[in-house]
C-alpha cells in the first residue's frame, strides 16, 4: 500500500534496524521499546491485520522469523508474542506485525 510505513520499511524505502529477513518476512526493532528487547515481525505483503486473509505460508514464516528474533536476540528465558488487532485492542498500525517482547521479567498480566 502507497501510504503504508511498515509496507515502506518492508521495502527498505524507510530505514529499520532489521534483526531478520526472508522473502516473506522482516523483523525489525521497535522505534520506541517497551522492553529491553522490542521487536517487529511483519509480513512483506500488505495485510491489515492477523485476521485478514493471511496465507498459512506467511503466517508460517512469520512464526519461524520469531523464532529468529529470539535466537538473534538471546531471548532463552522465553518472551511475549502479540499481535494487536484493531481499534480496541489499540493498534495503530494498520500492517500485520508481530511485536516479540522480552529481556526483562514481564509479568503475568497482558493489561
Ligand atoms: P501497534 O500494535 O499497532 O500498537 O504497534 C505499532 C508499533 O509500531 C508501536 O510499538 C510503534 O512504536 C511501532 N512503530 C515503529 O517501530 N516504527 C514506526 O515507524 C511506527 C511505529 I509509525
Amino acid at each position: 500500500m502507497d501510504d503504508c510505513i511498515f509496507c515502506k520499511i518492508a521495502a527498505h524505502q524507510i530505514p529499520s534496524t532489521v534483526v531478520y529477513e526472508d522473502d516473506k518476512v522482516i523483523a525489525f526493532d521497535d522505534l520506541a521499546p517497551q522492553a529491553p528487547v522490542h521487536t517487529l515481525v511483519i509480513p512483506k505483503d500488505h495485510y491489515a491485520n492477523i485476521i485478514d486473509g493471511v496465507p498459512a505460508d506467511v503466517l508460517a514464516a512469520m512464526v519461524n522469523a520469531v523464532s529468529e528474533v529470539a535466537r538473534a536476540k538471546g531471548l532463552d528465558d522465553g518472551f511475549r508474542v502479540i499481535a494487536n488487532t484493531g481499534e480496541v485492542a489499540g493498534q495503530t498500525v494498520h500492517h500485520f506485525h508481530m511485536h516479540v517482547l522480552g529481556g526483562k521479567p514481564l509479568g503475568e498480566n497482558l493489561v
